[in-house]
C-alpha cells in the first residue's frame, strides 16, 4: 500500500505532539506544515524538524502528497480549515473542541459524513490503556448497572490575572472557555467509559477572574505577561463550572471544571459507581485503576498488559512497571486514526476507541446545553440528540 502523507495546519503548542505521534508510527511521511504566515511556518518547521513549510494552508491542501490533514489551529479556525480539507478530499484529524459552537460542529460533522473520508477529533484521554479497561469493565457488567458518574477536570494555568490566552476570547476560543477546553474532554470520557449518553444538564458557571492583563502584542496558548505594555481585558467566559448530569442509562452524575484553581495542573478524574463495584481513573496517575468494592477489599489495577481486558491490551506497549502516560495515549489515538484510514476510512468500521466528528458534534451539544442551562438561570436543560 502507498505511504500516507500528512500535513499539519497550526503549528502551536499541540502540534509537536501530533508530529511526535506520527513519527512514532514510522510509516507516514510528514509532507509539511502551514501556519499563520509563511515566516512563522518556516520558523516552526525548523524548530519541529519538519522539512517543508507551506506558504499557507490552501497550498498545503493543494499538495497531492498530503492525504491526512491535522488541524491544530486555534478553535476559531477549526471550521474553516477542516471544511476546506474535507472539500479537498483529505482525511481530517481535528483538535477538540470540534468547532466554536454546536451549529459549526454540526456543519463539520455533516460535511465529513458526506465527504466519505476518515474524520477524527482528538479526545485523546480515550487512548489510555486503563481508560479502555474501565470501559470494558462497564460493558461486561463487572460494575453492575452504573448509578453515579462523577469527577473533575481542574487546572491552574489561568490563576494569574496576568496570564491571557485566546481561549478566553469568545471570538477565538468559542462560546465557552473552561467547558470547551477541558470540560469537553471530561464529558467525552464519561460517555465513552460508561457507553451511555448525557441527556440533561444543570449548570452553574462563573468567571472568578473577570479582569486580566493581556500583553499588548499577540498571545500564545499559555502566555504570562510580565511586559510593561499591557491592556486590560474584561473576561466574560467561564473559568469555573459546576454541573449536574443525567445519563440515558438512568445514572446521575456531576462534574466540576476550572482553570484558575491553584495546585491543580491537569487534574482530570472520572469515577463510575455501579451497583456491584466502582472504578476510578485519574489522568495524573494514569497507570493505576482504582476498583472499589462494598464487601471485599478495594484494589488498584496496574497497567500490566497481562491483566488487561483484550480490548485494552493493544493500548499498552510497555511491560508492567514501565509507566506510560499522556503522549503514549495521544499516540494510540493517532495510531487508531491511521489504522482506520489504511483500512479504507469512512467505508470501514472504525476502531472502537476512536472519537470521530460525530462524537465532536455530540460533545458540542452537551457543552451547548450547559451554557443554555446557566443562561436560563440554572435550570435542567435537555441535550439535543441528533443520533437518537
Ligand atoms: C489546556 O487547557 C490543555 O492543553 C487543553 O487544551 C488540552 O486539551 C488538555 O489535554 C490539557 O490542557
Amino acid at each position: 500500500m502507498k505511504k500516507l502523507g500528512m500535513g499539519l495546519v497550526g503549528p502551536g503548542f499541540i502540534a509537536a505532539h501530533h508530529l511526535d505521534a506520527v513519527r512514532r508510527l514510522g510509516d507516514v511521511d510528514i509532507a509539511g506544515i502551514a501556519g499563520s504566515s509563511p515566516e512563522s511556518a518556516k520558523k516552526r518547521a525548523r524548530e519541529l524538524g519538519v522539512g517543508h513549510a507551506y506558504a499557507n494552508y490552501r497550498e498545503l491542501l493543494a499538495d497531492p502528497a498530503v492525504h491526512v490533514v491535522h488541524n491544530t489551529t486555534p478553535n476559531h479556525l477549526h471550521k474553516e480549515v477542516s471544511l476546506a480539507a474535507l472539500r479537498a478530499g483529505k482525511h481530517v484529524i481535528s483538535d477538540k473542541p470540534l468547532a466554536g459552537s454546536a451549529q459549526e460542529s454540526r456543519e463539520l460533522f455533516e460535511a465529513a459524513r458526506d465527504a466519505g473520508v476518515a474524520h477524527v477529533v482528538t479526545f485523546n484521554y480515550r487512548g489510555h490503556a486503563l481508560v479502555q479497561q474501565a470501559r470494558a469493565m462497564v460493558a461486561k457488567g463487572k460494575l453492575g448497572a452504573p448509578v453515579f458518574v462523577h469527577g473533575r477536570y481542574l487546572q491552574d494555568w489561568l490563576t494569574d490575572e496576568n496570564t491571557y490566552s485566546w481561549r478566553l476570547d469568545p471570538k477565538l476560543g468559542g462560546a465557552s472557555s473552561a467547558l470547551g477546553d477541558i470540560g469537553s474532554h471530561w464529558c467525552d470520557l464519561a460517555e465513552h467509559v460508561t457507553g451511555s449518553r448525557i441527556t440533561a444538564v444543570l449548570a452553574d458557571l462563573h468567571t472568578a477572574v473577570p479582569m486580566r492583563h493581556a500583553p499588548a502584542e499577540s498571545t500564545k496558548a499559555f502566555a504570562t505577561s510580565k511586559s510593561a505594555k499591557r491592556r486590560e481585558v474584561k473576561i466574560t467566559s467561564e473559568d469555573i463550572a459546576s454541573v449536574l448530569l443525567r445519563f440515558d442509562n438512568g445514572a446521575r452524575g456531576c462534574v466540576v471544571v476550572g482553570q484558575v484553581l491553584p495546585g491543580h495542573k491537569n487534574d482530570l478524574r472520572l469515577e463510575v459507581n455501579g451497583r456491584l463495584a466502582s472504578v476510578a481513573w485519574q489522568q495524573e496517575a494514569p497507570n493505576e485503576l482504582w476498583i472499589g468494592h462494598h464487601a471485599q477489599g478495594n484494589t488498584l489495577q496496574a497497567r500490566d498488559p497481562a491483566t488487561l481486558d483484550p480490548s485494552a491490551r493493544g493500548y499498552a506497549h510497555l511491560p508492567a512497571g514501565h509507566p506510560e502516560a499522556w503522549s503514549d495515549a495521544f499516540r494510540n489515538l493517532i495510531a487508531d486514526a491511521y489504522a482506520w484510514i489504511r483500512s479504507g476510512g469512512a467505508a470501514k468500521k472504525k476502531p472502537d476507541a476512536l472519537p470521530t466528528f460525530a462524537d465532536g458534534y455530540r460533545n458540542s451539544l452537551v457543552i451547548d446545553a450547559m451554557l443554555k442551562s446557566h443562561a436560563a438561570g440554572g435550570v435542567w436543560q435537555n441535550v439535543e440528540d441528533p443520533f437518537g
